[in-house]
């Protein structure tokens, strides 16, 4: 796929919001615009990643092209939907149903069995994949060409928009190469980097780049001059949807609203912080296991020797290669009265979030 840039000029004074990785989950996304009380008068940009490891990919991706036609949205293309779209256009009969296979194992789904699930159409081998292909391909037609359409990259007057990151902001030069390193691109804000303009990106779910507290609100860098919007929606267990609110193009008010989908409920008692908190992050998760109880395990994070409990169903292998999926031992801040998003329920206290942040709660909760 070769890198498309679109560019715009915005007027003054409209409301921009952005959010990126949507990931299949249409809850989420109703939820998000509901909360930034999105409406005719905004300017939307969805900055890649609309499909995929959630369960209504199809859905999200007919939302977005309904939203298109009736308010001013402008979608870009990341690279999981890049991947995909080549993939169900292009890929040999092993690949797509080694594809199909794993999505289906590790997310219970993917577009590609919705799609074959709308038309009534059973997989069992590779080959009734391949035969399904010519089918699929013209009774979802609108949606692949949608999808194909996507710009790689939007630029603004003051903003460009693109899923991973840009080795630069000499977009003249970008046009037309392949567009993969700008989709796909890890953990961006790392790299050292400045621009001229504000660059807003999803991809590299923000929790990612706090090593110490598990928080999925979006990172506003003035100096890099980039926004890093990711929620981690649909991949963290603890993550959201996050909507970047820029008041208007010449306005660097930035703030957001997010959206998690979990139910909400009363603390009735107060906690502190804990001190030096960890957060071990699936980029660097080897772990040793001190002790295994019937619902928790004792752990030691082997690069930094930390030691905690976490659940045993975030520890992704016991033996002796273990390793765990990201986990915390953050003990939130919490006031009596406080509103907290319960993520789970264990012997040990609840796994809460507050305005962002995931953490343990120990106290008890009303309602
Ligand atoms: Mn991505």
């Amino acid at each position: 796929m070769k890198t498309k840039i679109n560019r715009l000029i915005l007027p003054a004074e409209r409301r921009i919001l952005a959010m990126s990785d949507i990931h299949g989950q249409l809850h989420h996304l109703k939820g998000a615009l509901e909360k930034a009380k999105f409406s005719k008068d905004d300017i939307l940009f969805i900055v890649g990643d609309l499909i995929e490891k959630g369960p209504n990919s199809l859905d999200v991706l007919r939302y977005v092209m309904r939203l298109c036609e009736e308010y001013t949205v402008y979608p870009l293309i990341g690279n999981v939907d890049a991947y995909r779209l080549e993939m169900i256009e292009h890929g040999d009969a092993l690949s797509l149903y080694l594809y199909f296979d794993h999505m289906i194992r590790h997310w219970g789904g993917c577009l590609l069995s919705e799609m074959c699930g709308e038309l009534g159409i059973r997989i069992r081998t590779p080959l009734d994949l391949f035969s399904a292909r010519p089918k699929i391909r013209k009774a979802f037609q609108r949606e692949l060409d949608f999808l194909r359409g996507l710009p790689t990259i939007i630029e603004t007057q003051r903003f460009i928009f693109v899923h991973g990151g840009l080795p630069t902001d000499d977009l003249a030069a970008l046009e037309g190469t392949d567009a993969f390193p700008y989709l796909k691109n890890d953990a961006f804000l790392e790299k050292g980097l400045r621009f001229s303009k504000y660059v807003v990106v999803g991809h590299w779910p923000v929790t990612l780049y706090r090593s110490q507290i598990d928080c999925s609100n979006p990172i506003i860098s003035r100096e890099q001059k980039i926004i890093s919007i990711d929620g981690g929606c649909s991949l963290k267990r603890t993550g959201q949807l996050n909507v970047l609110i820029i008041p208007s193009e010449s306005s660097e008010e930035f703030s957001f609203v997010s959206f998690d989908g979990f139910p909400v409920r009363t603390a009735l008692d107060s906690q502190e912080a804990s001190e030096n908190p960890c957060h071990i992050l699936f980029t660097d998760n080897a772990i040793r296991i001190l002790a295994r109880e019937e619902e928790f395990s004792f752990i030691e994070h082997r690069r930094t020797g930390r030691k905690l409990w976490v659940p045993n169903e975030d520890i992704l292998n016991f033996g002796k290669d273990a390793r765990c999926d990201d986990c915390t031992d953050y003990c939130l801040p919490v006031r009596q009265g406080d509103r907290l998003s319960v993520i789970q329920e264990t012997s040990r206290g609840y796994l809460v979030k507050k305005d962002g942040t995931a953490g343990w709660y120990r106290g008890q909760l009303k309602g």
